[in-house]
């Protein structure tokens, strides 16, 4: 077996060393949860409903235990990590109400009975990138479980400490044994034998673009149901009558939120011709004010990048760019990187490309349809905002633009309020819509 360090990004220091399971490993934890989902199935809907409220009770009482571990080793700012764990109680909260809803529909037949029942899968299989652990698995493993599934979870290697503690927490909370279980390991052993184990009935996939065409052409192979959650390149749109000074201000945590490393970043800035030099004028000292430093600081809004390697990847979207201006980051170790402000031209790499770090990318535009037009210019379709005081203009851009949330006069991080994001999403950002409905019949049979 070999293992792998997972390292603090804010120091580059070695935090713990762990074994990678191979595929003896994943096939054994698979058949624990056949075992265990049977009995999970087969228990009253209150009392999953209840066991899921324990869950989420036990999570409850250890949030400042998790937010300090995903500071140690995701780099999110304290209070990022808070919100972060607290968010899986109430995800976990949100979806307890779901075993007693999973109401099925009668269909009107002539002389008989036609009904649907919701059927759990049985064991289902999430991949969790290393941008946010904790939230990205608890949206995976909250409605599984209360659908009546096992679930097999993957962290990313990068970032597995907070996983591995859920897992902890919910034998403490009182889960069954094997019905939740998190399997540590590379993604091409352990998130593979997900997609091609004949026990595993359902992929749930969040992650790059590229490693999410692989899962799910491999899921097509199995005729196995998958859903995705891939990668982004979301705009802001900025019109000449937004309350430009609310805008500027809103900007730099709409991209800079986790060092960039989010899937909903905006990390394009689209600003009407006629304001767009004075709209840079006011954007210049709100990134300079973006807090970038100690991840264990209150007052931090932006820790590290990831890695070093993920930060060379950052840094090369800069060669050959016109740098308009940057923020500020500490020296010395750790991986971080100051924000950076490009002026950029539509066909652009760092217009088209997802970055996954803190630089953004802006263009100008004449009007709406041009507006729409750049918008629309990028393979990707996850997310956006609209700044305009112009409810028409906000209805009718958002109309235009082919992408997931995309709210008018956004707050800073739209879509997460709610205990599930509704992205519905397209394109290669997400080919089905999730979010909500992700509750009733993501991982239920239909
Ligand atoms: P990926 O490199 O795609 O990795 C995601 C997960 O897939 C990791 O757990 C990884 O494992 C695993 N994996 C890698 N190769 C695999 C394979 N061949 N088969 C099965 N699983 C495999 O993404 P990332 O770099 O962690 O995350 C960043 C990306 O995620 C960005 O593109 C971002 O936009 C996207 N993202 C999307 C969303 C939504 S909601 N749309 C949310 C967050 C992130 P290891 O890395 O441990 O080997």
């Amino acid at each position: 077996m070999s293992t792998f360090t997972v390292i603090d990004p804010s120091t580059g220091s070695p935090i713990t060393t762990l074994e990678r399971a191979e595929i003896d490993q994943v096939d054994a934890a698979v058949a624990d949860a056949v075992r265990a989902q049977r009995a999970w199935a087969s228990l009253a809907p209150v009392a999953r409903a209840d066991a899921l409220r324990a869950f989420a009770r036990v999570v409850e009482a250890h949030v400042d235990e998790l937010a300090a571990l995903e500071v140690k080793n995701s780099g999110h700012p304290i209070g990022s990590a808070r919100w972060e764990a607290q968010h899986v109680a109430q995800v976990l909260n949100y979806y307890a109400g779901a075993p007693e809803r999973l109401i099925g529909s009668q269909i009107p037949v002539a002389g008989g009975l036609d009904v649907t029942y919701h059927e759990p899968y049985g064991v289902v299989g999430i991949i969790v990138p290393w941008n946010f652990p904790m939230t990205i698995a608890a949206w995976g493993f909250a409605p599984a479980l209360a659908a009546g599934n096992a679930v097999v979870l993957k962290p990313a290697e990068l970032t597995p400490l907070t996983a591995i503690r859920l897992g902890e927490l919910a034998l403490e909370a009182g889960l069954p044994e094997g019905l939740f279980q998190v399997v540590v390991g590379s993604g091409s052993v352990v998130g593979q034998r997900f997609v091609s184990h004949p026990d595993v009935h359902k992929v749930v996939f969040t992650g790059s673009t590229e490693v999410g065409t692989e899962v799910a052409a491999g899921c097509a192979r199995m005729l196995k149901p998958v859903t995705l959650e891939l990668g982004g390149k979301s705009a802001n749109i900025v019109f000449a009558d937004a309350d430009l000074e609310k805008a500027a201000a809103g900007v730099p945590g709409s991209v800079f939120d986790n060092a960039g490393q989010d899937c909903c970043a905006r990390s394009r800035l689209l600003v009407q011709r006629s304001v767009f030099d004075r709209f840079l004028e006011m954007l210049e000292p709100a990134v300079a004010g973006w807090k970038v430093g100690d991840p264990t600081s209150e007052n931090t809004q932006m820790g590290p990048l990831i890695s070093a390697s993920h930060r060379s990847t950052v840094q090369s979207f800069l060669d050959g760019v016109d740098v308009a201006f940057r923020g500020s980051a500490p020296e010395g170790d750790g991986f971080w990187f100051a924000p950076a402000v490009v002026l950029a031209q539509p066909g652009d790499r760092i217009a088209q490309d997802e970055v996954f770090g803190p630089v953004l990318a802006v263009l100008p535009f004449d009007d709406e349809a041009d507006a729409i037009r750049l918008a629309n210019d990028t393979a990707y379709g996850l997310a956006g905002s609209i700044w305009t005081e112009s409810l028409g203009r906000g209805i009718r851009v958002s109309r235009g633009v082919r992408s997931g949330a995309r709210p008018p006069d956004p707050p800073p991080r739209p879509a997460y309020d709610g205990p599930r994001p509704t992205f519905g999403s397209c394109r290669r950002s997400e080919p089905a819509i999730t979010g909500t409905r992700f509750s009733s019949k993501g991982t239920t049979a239909p």
